[in-house]
This record gives structure tokens, sequence and C-alpha cells, in this order.
């Protein structure tokens, strides 16, 4: 008889699905490209076809598969659906930091992740573009730290062109949400113990009273 196939054993300890949201232009893609790539393109790239970039890290000794989605444009029409959302365990929001309204649609975005996200999602805010020179800058690093304070998430100011924060805003977020599993995973190991005690308890209990029936008997 053929052994059965061996399973291959997975090359990564979380996998970790991760969404790019805000405005069109803000330099979402770029930020996918220059994170998963290592590399910058300054042609605006309208991300037709891309679905998304994997990209493996290591945290604390425990392999992290980050499966990171671009939208495709869906953005400029304000229709990512639930689709996009599905899975998802954290949303990187992206404004950029020399277009203000991009920055008041934040709020939108969060809105919207509210509605079609998972409540328990880890969001974290990226003011990108942030090598821009000062006089084009439309949006102070005070306004989105007070944004994000706001939230309770944490915040980035960075450049896909220069490379500025790029590794530390995904870092971030995919230690904050491999916590949040752990402690998920070992919340529901405390329970089967738990459970397990109060099972043991019972039939104990049952034992006891079986052997007071006979002895009363
Ligand atoms: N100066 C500067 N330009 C950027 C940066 N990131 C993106 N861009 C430019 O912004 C434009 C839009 O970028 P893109 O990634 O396509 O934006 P998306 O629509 O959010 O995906 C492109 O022309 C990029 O070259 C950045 O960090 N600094
Ligand atoms: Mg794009």
């Amino acid at each position: 008889m053929a052994a059965p196939p061996a399973r291959a054993r997975a090359d990564y300890d979380f996998l970790i699905k991760l969404l790019l949201i805000g405005d069109s232009g803000v330099g979402k893609s770029c930020l996918l490209l220059r994170f998963s790539d290592g590399s910058f393109t300054t042609s605006f790239i309208t991300t037709i076809g891309i679905d998304f970039k994997i990209r493996t890290i290591e945290l604390d000794g425990k392999r992290i598969k980050l499966q990171i989605w671009d939208t495709a444009g869906q953005e400029r029409f304000r229709t990512i659906t639930t689709a996009y959302y599905r899975g998802a365990m954290g949303i990187l929001l992206v404004y950029d930091v020399t277009d203000e309204s991009s920055f008041n649609n934040i709020r939108n975005w969060i809105r919207n992740i509210e509605q079609h996200a998972s409540d328990n999602v880890n969001k974290i805010l990226v003011g990108n573009k942030a090598d821009m020179d000062e006089s084009k800058r439309a949006v102070p690093t005070s306004k989105g730290q007070a944004l994000a304070d706001e939230y309770g998430i944490k915040f980035f100011e960075t450049s896909a062109k220069t490379n500025l924060n790029v590794e530390q805003v995904f870092f971030s977020i995919a230690r904050d949400i491999k916590q949040r599993l752990a402690e998920t995973d070992s919340k529901s190991e405390h329970l089967k113990e738990i459970t397990l005690e109060i099972v043991c308890d019972l039939q104990q209990l049952k034992h006891g009273e079986r052997s007071l029936i006979s002895e009363n008997t």
C-alpha cells in the first residue's frame, strides 16, 4: 500500500491578513511595494490586478507570515466591500501629510471599517509622504497623533520614498496582532483547563454520592 502523502509543515507560526485603506493617491501601493520588495516607484500605480503580497517576518523567534492586501483602486469610488475586509486582522489607515482631505477622510474610513470589519481588528494610523518639503505639509504631526490618540491606536509618519518608518509600521501592527492571537489562545487553553477541572470535580462528586448511597443501603 502506498504511504499517505507526508503533509508539509507550515512555514510559519502565525498567518496574519493585513489591509491597506485610505484615499486614492496617498501611497498605499508604494508602501506595500517598499515593504514587500524593498523598492519604490514614482509612477502612479493604479493597482489594477494586485491582490496581495506576502512577506514573512520573524518576531520573538516566531515566523509571522504577513498577507497584505491592497485595494485595486476601488477606494476612489468608496466601494470597499465586506469581501475585502473578510478575515482581516489588521488595517493600516493611510493618509498623505500633504493632503488635508485624505486626513479628514480617515474618520470616514474608520466608520467604513466599523461597518464591515470584525470588531477586534487592530488598526494603525499612517501619515505617508513625510519626506515632502515642509512647505507642502498640510497636516502637522501633532494632528495625526491627536487623531490616533482619540481612537486609541498607534501612529507613525512614513515615507515609502525614503523608507522612513515603513518596517516599523508593519512590525508594530504585526506585534500587536500576534500578542492578541496569543492571548486568545492562552485564554481558550485556560478555559479548557477549567472545564477539565470542573468535569473531574463532578465525577468525584458523583463517585462520592455513589459511595454515600452504598454506605447508607
Ligand atoms: N514623495 C512621496 N511620494 C510618494 C510616497 N508614496 C507614494 N508617493 C507617490 O504618490 C503617488 C500615489 O502613490 P500610490 O502608491 O499609487 O497611491 P495609492 O493610490 O494610495 O495606492 C505616486 O505618484 C507615488 O510615487 C512617499 O512616501 N513620498
Ligand atoms: Mg494603489
